[in-house]
Formats: structure tokens, C-alpha cells, sequence
């Protein structure tokens, strides 16, 4: 295992298409809609470089908060050329009643294997929700739709995982991902506070968190570079991490 910390260019520009164009979009409907303040990463994990199977794996991460979020995170991982991921999950602060949106993009040799994204409830997706992502879901169509893992109950009947099976495919993706995430923005900057039902809020945050931490693809992937203890503290305590 190696580990080294420090700042060098970014790998955004050496990655998939689908995944540059997507965190490019995630960045600016960030910067349009919400008020983006720092969020500072534990023990300056922000960039960490290993070595996966000869392959040299970089971790690239960009984070922020706002007025209703948290934690807003967007993670971009390669290892070599064998293997591109994009990751995001924006953690609501625990007085909103606002679910989780999440993506993650999985490409290798120019192939992207899994594209999910999700609105994920935390107690239940409000009506503007389910009808905002049910309109945006019925305009696309996917010759592949995947199996979620069994740890996967916690996403909404509105999850889309899939296989894209060519450019079309991943254009559809691209425009479900950004409609729920502009739902999402459009949605949240409006939410009322309801600090009543806070402990209930972070209930739903904690099993959403727990059951995300038993994705063993992704747990692996960082075990065989950095090794279980660093696997661990990375899922729990920057992948999804629980609020106090
Ligand atoms: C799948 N995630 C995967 C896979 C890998 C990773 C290698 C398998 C790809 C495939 O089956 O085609 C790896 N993902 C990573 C790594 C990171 C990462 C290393 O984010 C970060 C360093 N995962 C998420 C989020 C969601 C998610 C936010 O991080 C959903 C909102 C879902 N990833 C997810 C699911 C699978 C997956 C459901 C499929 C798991 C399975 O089939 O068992």
C-alpha cells in the first residue's frame, strides 16, 4: 500500500465522457441553486493517491455545505485506465425532510457497467418528489435495467440502475440524473425547516448510510489498494458518514 496527499491536476479531463459531463453538470446546478460554502474533509482527504493491482488509483474529491445541506460531495476515483468512477451524495441537514440524492457512475476500457441515480427516501418521498421523478423517468427508455443488491431497499421505486447499451442510452441517463437533481434543488431551497422531526430525519439518514456502507464492490475496490482499516474509516467517515 502507498498513500501519498497533496494537490496535483485533476483527473476529471482523462475521464469517461459520461462521467466528466455529469460531474461538470453536478458542479454548475450546484453553483446555480445553492448557497456553496467549504466542507472540510477529515485529515485533508481530499486527494489521496494508491495502488490497486499495479494500476495507480487516484481519489479525487470536492466538497461543500449550504444553508440545507450538510454535505454535498462529489467524488472522482480512476485506477489506471481500467477502471472510472463517479460518485455524489448530497446529505441534507437533519431539520429538512428531504430525501438523498445519490449517484454512482462505474466505467472501465471505455464502458460504463453501472449508472444508478436516486432520490432516496429518509421517512417517505413527498408527493412533488415521486411525480416530479416519475414524469422525468417516463420520457426514457433502457434496454438494461440492473437487479439492486439486496442491501439496496433503501432506494425509491423511482431508482434508475443501469447498463447504458450505447451514446443514446447514456444521453437518457445523463437527463434523468439532472432532472432529479434539479428537482432536488428547486425542492430543497423551498423546503421548510421542521426541527420537530429531526431525531426521525437522521434515523432515516443513519440506515441509509449503514445500508450503503454493505456495498462490498466498492468496499473491495478500496480495501485492495489501502487496506480494511483505511477501507473502513474512508466509507464511514467520507462516503457516508452519519451526523451527530
Ligand atoms: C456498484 N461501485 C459499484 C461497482 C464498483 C463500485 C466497482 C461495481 C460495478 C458494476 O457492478 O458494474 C465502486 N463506487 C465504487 C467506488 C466508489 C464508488 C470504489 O462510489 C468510491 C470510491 N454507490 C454509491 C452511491 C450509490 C451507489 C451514492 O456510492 C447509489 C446512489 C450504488 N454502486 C451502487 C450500486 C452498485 C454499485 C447499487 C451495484 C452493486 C451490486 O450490484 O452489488
Amino acid at each position: 500500500m502507498s498513500l501519498s496527499l497533496g494537490s496535483t491536476p485533476s483527473i476529471h479531463d482523462q475521464q469517461h465522457p459520461l462521467i466528466q459531463r455529469l460531474a461538470q453538470a453536478i458542479e454548475d446546478t450546484w453553483q446555480a441553486h445553492l448557497d456553496l460554502e467549504p466542507y472540510t474533509l477529515p485529515e485533508d482527504l481530499g486527494y489521496v493517491e494508491g495502488r490497486l493491482e499495479g494500476e495507480r488509483l487516484v481519489i479525487e474529491n470536492r466538497c461543500y455545505q449550504s444553508r440545507v445541506f450538510r454535505k454535498l460531495h462529489l467524488e472522482l476515483a480512476r485506477v489506471g485506465s481500467i477502471l472510472d468512477i463517479l460518485h455524489c451524495v448530497m446529505f441534507p441537514r437533519p431539520e429538512y425532510l428531504l430525501p438523498m440524492f445519490g449517484t454512482d457512475l462505474v466505467g472501465g476500457r471505455g464502458q460504463i457497467s453501472a449508472a444508478i441515480v436516486d432520490l432516496s427516501p429518509v421517512i417517505a418521498l413527498p408527493q412533488a418528489y415521486r411525480q416530479g421523478m416519475a414524469s422525468a423517468l417516463a420520457q426514457s427508455t433502457f434496454h438494461q435495467r440492473r437487479e439492486l443488491p439486496a442491501w439496496g431497499h433503501i432506494f425509491s421505486e423511482h431508482c434508475l440502475f443501469v447498463r447504458p447499451a450505447d451514446v443514446q442510452e447514456e444521453e437518457q441517463f445523463l437527463a434523468v440524473a439532472m432532472a432529479y437533481l434539479d428537482l432536488h434543488c428547486r425542492l430543497a431551497q423551498a423546503a421548510i425547516p421542521v426541527p420537530e422531526q429531526a431525531d426521525a430525519i437522521l434515523a432515516g439518514q443513519r440506515t441509509y448510510c449503514t445500508q450503503q456502507q454493505q456495498n462490498d464492490k466498492t468496499r473491495r475496490v478500496l480495501e485492495k489498494a489501502f487496506g480494511e482499516p483505511w477501507a473502513e474509516r474512508y466509507m464511514t467517515t467520507v462516503l457516508f458518514d452519519l451526523a451527530e
